[in-house]
């Protein structure tokens, strides 16, 4: 018989004994999710290190989402201080410019992929069960295999300098190491363009290329997950969608994009190790390749962007009511807002092209999408000083890194409006305007609203209080640092240095040092948000009221802590 035949038949046979398999047994539980998970959540957990290895339980995966982006997110910041560093002097001095390359190469890749996406991962499955009334995630067995491939991928896109180390160990006590030398940390660029990616003869391109295969895949499941948690296992309070809480949304919307961008880079990248590896030439010169690949990166790039910042808008939208004492103005217009940019992302991808010699016609299309775009984002704006107005404001630690991610997306964000006109964009493209205007949204409200996360969320995680005026510092700090870090960067960036070199013209020496002395402070608040972490948590005030944050008074005890009650009344 053909084999295509038989093939189509043993795959069509296969999905109809695992659908029958899971759909015959389960029955649905009135409170949403399945009698299976409720039971998986109350078997008796093992006890150390099995008990982190084995779980499927939400909430520990959570914790360990949060590990690895916080080690992640340590070691990409150290790739950053390692480029600061070097461009305190004009000529090269203090690394190589291969090792220059290298930095920037991984630091953005590790930033994005492996501490911002998980980062958000990991307070999503942490939350969303309990904010949606479910016992757990709805797949907690895939929930695990999707962490689990993330650190064997980390290690595969971080190899070279891995392998490097491992070198230097094994040579001197005789084995042969030429392979492991071999591997050198990638310098194709986060973006990866071709031709270069796919000339360069360094073996690590693979590795990382796969590695990055390994972490779409993973997020891929992750957002699966997610999506399916909130649309299925959700109870019957929250039956009415307008009842979902606003970082669920978010959520809910980012892993929809992450359904559609990232095969988008997977299926790219696959072309890539084909051309790499078989001769194939999908992305030959000839044929037009650097522009195919620039296409299908940033139709998975822009949307990629709104992945990372629809959570910390979410959770911005979360956690400012709580502390301005009313509820967020026009809730509806915040989730509609959020769709929208969901829906307009997928259509703004070649704002990143527009040098490259396109049909100006399409071109101006893009242009028309980009300037949309900022809209709805202005609307989130207008709805957080809104709820701010007549608000009766305390400034704890979590509201002043709300308020500060605010202003510093503003102007992040106005930023973005100026590089979406082409004629402007023209100008200033690959310079370090770009580079100023990105991080003042990735550091200015992504990161924020994770710090803002972790200190509002610190007593239901650990059952104990931070020290809030060490936090509360570490807010202030952080917004000056920014401040000084990026603003530099547009300044520069409008005189037309252009990014990624280790060298640069000598009259740029005091804007590069002014932004390496707020990287300094930047690092300087996170030493102060570890030690806090890490301190609280061995001696820090046990919390007894679960209203911490006096939210009762009004009415926005929110059902995290509700169950964060309950659990110490258990006790
Ligand atoms: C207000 C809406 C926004 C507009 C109109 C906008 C516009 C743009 C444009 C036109 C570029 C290309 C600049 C160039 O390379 O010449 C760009 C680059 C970039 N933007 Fe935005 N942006 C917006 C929001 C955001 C957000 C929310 C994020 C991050 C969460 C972001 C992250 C980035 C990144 C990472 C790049 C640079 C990519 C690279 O070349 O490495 N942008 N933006
Ligand atoms: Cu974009």
């Amino acid at each position: 018989m053909n084999p295509t035949v038989l093939f189509v038949a043993a795959c069509i046979s296969l999905a109809t004994l695992a659908l029958l398999r899971t759909t015959g047994s389960k029955r649905l539980l009135t409170d949403g999710g399945f009698i299976e998970s409720a039971e998986t959540a109350t078997r008796e957990k093992p006890a150390g290190l099995l008990r982190w290895i084995t779980t499927v339980d939400h909430a520990d995966i959570g914790l360990l989402y949060l590990l690895l982006a916080t080690v992640a997110g340590l070691w990409g910041g150290i790739d950053a201080l390692m480029m600061r560093t070097e461009l305190l002097t004009a000529e090269t001095t203090v690394w190589s410019a291969e090792t220059y390359n290298a930095l920037f190469t991984t630091h953005g890749i590790t930033m994005l992929f492996f501490f911002a996406t998980p980062v958000f991962t990991g307070i999503a499955n942490y939350f969303i069960p309990t904010l949606v009334g479910a016992d757990d995630m709805a797949f907690p067995r895939v929930n695990a295999i999707a962490f689990w491939l993330l650190p064997p991928a980390l290690l595969l896109v971080r190899a070279g300098l891995i392998t490097e180390v491992i070198a230097k160990v094994l040579a001197p006590l005789g084995f042969p190491t030429a392979a492991l030398f071999a591997i050198k940390p990638p310098t194709i660029g986060w973006t990866m363009y071709t031709p270069m990616s796919r000339a360069v003869a360094n073996p690590e391109v693979d590795l990382f290329l796969l590695g990055l295969h390994l972490s779409g895949i993973a997020t891929v499941m992750a957002a699966i997950n997610i999506i399916v948690t909130i649309v299925e296992e959700r109870d019957s309070s929250i039956i009415n969608w307008a009842n979902l809480d606003i970082f669920s949304w978010t959520m809910l919307t980012a892993s929809g994009l992450i359904i559609f961008a990232f095969p988008m880079l997977g299926s790219a990248m696959i072309m890539l190790l084909l051309d790499r590896n078989f001769g194939t030439l999908f992305y030959s010169l000839e044929a037009g390749g650097p522009a195919l690949w620039q296409h299908l990166f940033w139709f998975f790039g822009h949307p990629e962007v709104y992945i990372l910042v629809l959570p910390a808008f979410g959770i911005v939208s979360y956690i400012l009511p709580k502390f301005a004492g009313r509820k967020l103005f026009g809730f509806k217009f915040v989730v509609y807002s959020t769709l929208a940019i969901g829906v307009l992302s997928f259509g703004v991808w070649a704002h990143h092209m527009f040098t490259t010699g396109m049909d100006p016609r399409l071109r101006a299309s893009f242009m028309a999408v980009s300037l949309a775009i900022a809209i709805p984002s202005a609307v989130k704006t207008f709805n957080w000083i809104t709820t701010l107005y007549n608000g009766k404001i305390r400034l704890t630690a979590p509201m002043i890194f709300c308020v500060g991610g605010i202003s510093t997306f503003i102007i992040g964000g106005v930023t973005g409006v100026f590089l979406a006109s082409i004629p402007v964009d023209l100008l200033l493209h690959d310079t370090y305007y770009v580079v100023g205007h990105f991080h003042l949204i990735l550091v200015g409200i992504i990161v924020f609203a994770m710090f803002a996360a972790s200190y509002y969320w610190y007593p239901i995680l650990t059952g104990r209080m931070f020290n809030q005026r060490l936090a509360r510092a570490h807010a202030w700090v952080s917004i000056l640092g920014t401040f000084l870090t990026f603003s530099p960067m547009l300044l520069m960036g409008l005189a037309g240095l252009p990014r990624r070199y280790a060298a640069y013209p000598e009259v740029f020496v005091p804007l590069q040092r002014a932004a390496t002395v707020g990287a300094l402070i930047l690092f300087l608040g996170v030493g102060m948000w570890l030690w806090n972490m890490i301190q609280s948590y061995r001696v820090g005030d046990v919390v007894e009221d679960a209203d911490v944050w006096n939210l009762k008074e009004t009415n926005q005890f929110g059902r995290e802590w509700e169950w964060f009650e309950e659990r110490l009344d258990r006790k």
